[in-house]
C-alpha cells in the first residue's frame, strides 16, 4: 500500500528533480499526480525513467482531498496560495520556497540533522525545505557540532545558476555561445554577465547590505542546527550549471583536529568524504551533480582562530539542495506520522 502523491511545479527544474528521485528511491506510490500552474497545463512529464507520463493537472482546479502528500516546488506564490488549501484538505505540504520556513508553527527540516522536529508538522499541515545553501551546509555541520560545539562560521558560496532555475541555465548557455561567436552577451535572469564572471549577489539586498540568501544561511541555520550558532555568509553566483560549493571556516568551542574531523565526517550520514591532499584529491561541482551525497573535501586546521576547522563543501543543488531532501522529508514522515499498510 503506498501514498497518494502530487508534485507541484512538477515542469520546473526542482519538480522534475522530485519526480525522478520519488521514482529512483521507490517512494510506495499509490497514485502520483502532477501538478503546475495553468501556462503548462496540458503538457507531459515523466515519472522518473520508468516511461510512464504524467499529464499536468491544472493547480487552480485540483482537488487536494484524499492526497496524502503534496510536494511543492513552485516558489512561494502558489505555495502561498494553494500549500494551505491542500493542507486544509488533509494533504501534508512539504514545500520547498522560503515562504513558511521562518514561521514557528512550521518545521523546517534536514532529516539527518533535525528529524524530531518534524512532530511540530500537525499545526499547520506544513513542512519547510531549507535553502539549497544551507541544507548542504548543515548536513557537515551536524557531527562536527555534535563533537565539539560550533561557536561560528564564515562561509562564502559558489552557487550554480541552476539556483536560479531554468532561466539562468539558458542565460549561460547562451551568454557563453554569444562570447564564442563575438555576440554580446545580454543579461536579463542576472545583474551582470555570468558567463566566464562571477557575481556577488543572489536574492535581494536586505537594509543592512548582506543579501536574503546570505540572510537565508544565517536564520535557517539557526533554526535547524542551533541558535546559539553565529554565521556570516558570501553568497555568489558562478558559471557552474549544477552544483553548489562552499569554503567554511568554523570555530569550536573545543578541540577538535582535522584528522579527528575526517573521521567523523567519515561516518556522518549524508556525507561523502573525499580528502586526499594531493592533485585532484577533492571533489568539484562537475563530479556531483546528479549525485545525493553532501562531500566534504579539504579540511584542514584554521591556526588563525582557537579550535578551528575550514573545509570544502560540494553538493547538487537540484537534489540534497532541493528534491532530494524533500522527498527525503516525506519518507521520514511516513516513517514516523503517516504509515501505510
Ligand atoms: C539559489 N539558493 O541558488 C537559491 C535557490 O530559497 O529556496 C533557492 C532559493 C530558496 O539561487
Amino acid at each position: 500500500m503506498g501514498y497518494r502523491v502530487a508534485v507541484v511545479g512538477a515542469t520546473g527544474n526542482v519538480g522534475r528533480e522530485v519526480m525522478a528521485i520519488l521514482a529512483e528511491r521507490e517512494f510506495p506510490i499509490e497514485e502520483v499526480a502532477a501538478v503546475a500552474s495553468s501556462r503548462s497545463h496540458g503538457s507531459e512529464v515523466e515519472f522518473g525513467e520508468t516511461g510512464k507520463m504524467l499529464k499536468c493537472k491544472n493547480i487552480e482546479h485540483f482537488d487536494w482531498s484524499g492526497w496524502d502528500i503534496a510536494l511543492f516546488a513552485a516558489g512561494s506564490g502558489p505555495a502561498k496560495q494553494y500549500a494551505p488549501k491542500a493542507a486544509a484538505a488533509g494533504c501534508v505540504v512539504i514545500d520547498n520556497s522560503s515562504l513558511y520556513r521562518m514561521d514557528p508553527d512550521v518545521p523546517l527540516i534536514v532529516p539527518e540533522v533535525n528529524p524530531d522536529d518534524i512532530d511540530g508538522y500537525t499545526k499547520r499541515n506544513i513542512i519547510a525545505n531549507p535553502n539549497c545553501s544551507t541544507a548542504q551546509m548543515v548536513v557537515a555541520l551536524k557531527p562536527l557540532h555534535d563533537a565539539a560545539t560550533i561557536k561560528r562560521v564564515v562561509v562564502s558560496t559558489y552557487q550554480s545558476v541552476s539556483g536560479a532555475g531554468k532561466s539562468g541555465m539558458d542565460e549561460l548557455f547562451e551568454q557563453s555561445r554569444a562570447i564564442f561567436v563575438g555576440d554580446k552577451p545580454e543579461p536579463e535572469t542576472f545583474t551582470k554577465q555570468i558567463a566566464f564572471n562571477v557575481i556577488p549577489h543572489i536574492d535581494v539586498f536586505l537594509d543592512d547590505g548582506s543579501t536574503k540568501e546570505e540572510w537565508k544561511m544565517v536564520a535557517e541555520t539557526k533554526k535547524i542546527l542551533d541558535p546559539k550558532i553565529k554565521l556570516s555568509a558570501t553568497c555568489v553566483r558562478v558559471p557552474v550549471f549544477v552544483g553548489h560549493s562552499e569554503a567554511i571556516n568554523i570555530e569550536f568551542e573545543n578541540e577538535i583536529s582535522a584528522k579527528e574531523a575526517q573521521e567523523i565526517l567519515r561516518e556522518a550520514p549524508g556525507i561523502m568524504l573525499v580528502d586526499k591532499r594531493e592533485d585532484g584529491g577533492y571533489v568539484t561541482p562537475v563530479e556531483c551533480a546528479g549525485d545525493s551525497a553532501t562531500y566534504v573535501s579539504r579540511v584542514r586546521e584554521d591556526p588563525t582562530v582557537d579550535n578551528g576547522l575550514v573545509l570544502w563543501c560540494v553538493s547538487d543543488n537540484l537534489r540534497k539542495g532541493a528534491a532530494l531532501n524533500a522527498v527525503q522529508i516525506a519518507e521520514l514522515l511516513g516513517r514516523k506520522h503517516l504509515k501505510k499498510g
